[in-house]
C-alpha cells in the first residue's frame, strides 16, 4: 500500500468575504490566524487559521481575479468546502504515481502554494467528487 500521503494539511473554503469569513472562523469558532497571503498564480487572498490545539488548517480563499477557479467555483456552487489537502514529502512523485494510475493531475509541473510550498492537484472526476491538493512544504534547503 502507498503511504505518501502525511498528513491532512489544510482544508480550504471558498468565500466571497472574505472579512466576514475570517470574522465568523476567529469570533465564533475561536480559530487562529496564522497567516495571510496573496498567491498572484493562483488569483486568491488566503487566510490559513488554526484551531486551539493545533492540526488541520483552515484556508480561506477569495478569489482576486474573476477568471480564477475560485471565481468560477463561487459562480457555479456559492461559498463553501472547495478542497482538501495531504502533506506529502515530494509532490512530484506522488503525483507521478497518480498520473500513473491514470488520474488527472493538473499542472504538469508544482506551482507555487502557502508560505512556500510547492503544490499540485488532482481532478475532483478522479477521486470520487474532492478536489485533491497535494502540498510539499517548504523545506529548510529550498527556501521560499
Ligand atoms: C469543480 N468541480 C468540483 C470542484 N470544482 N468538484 C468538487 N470540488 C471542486 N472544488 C466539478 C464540477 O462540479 C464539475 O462536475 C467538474 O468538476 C468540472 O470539471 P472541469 O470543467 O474540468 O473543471 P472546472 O472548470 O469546473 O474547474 C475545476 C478545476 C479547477 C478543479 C479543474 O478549479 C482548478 O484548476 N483547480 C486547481 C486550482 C485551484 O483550485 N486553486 C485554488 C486553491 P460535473 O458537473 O462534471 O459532475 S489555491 C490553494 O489551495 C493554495 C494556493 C494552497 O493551498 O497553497
Ligand atoms: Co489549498
Amino acid at each position: 500500500m502507498p503511504n505518501d500521503l502525511l498528513e491532512l494539511d489544510h482544508v480550504g473554503i471558498a468565500v466571497a468575504d472574505l472579512t466576514a469569513a475570517v470574522a465568523f472562523h476567529t469570533e465564533v469558532l475561536g480559530l487562529r490566524v496564522e497567516l495571510t497571503e496573496t498567491n498572484d498564480e493562483q488569483h486568491v487572498t488566503e487566510v490559513m487559521l488554526t484551531p486551539a490545539e493545533g492540526g488541520t488548517r483552515i484556508q480561506l480563499l477569495e478569489p482576486t481575479d474573476p477568471a480564477s477557479a475560485i471565481a468560477q467555483f463561487l459562480q457555479r456552487s456559492g461559498p463553501g468546502l472547495h478542497h482538501i489537502a495531504y502533506r506529502v514529502a515530494d509532490v512530484v512523485a506522488t503525483t507521478a504515481r497518480l498520473q500513473a494510475e491514470g488520474r488527472r493531475v493538473l499542472y504538469p509541473h508544482p506551482r507555487h502554494g502557502t508560505a512556500g510550498s510547492l503544490i499540485n492537484f488532482v481532478h475532483p472526476r478522479d477521486t470520487g467528487g474532492v478536489l485533491l491538493e497535494l502540498v510539499q512544504p517548504r523545506s529548510l534547503d529550498r527556501p521560499g
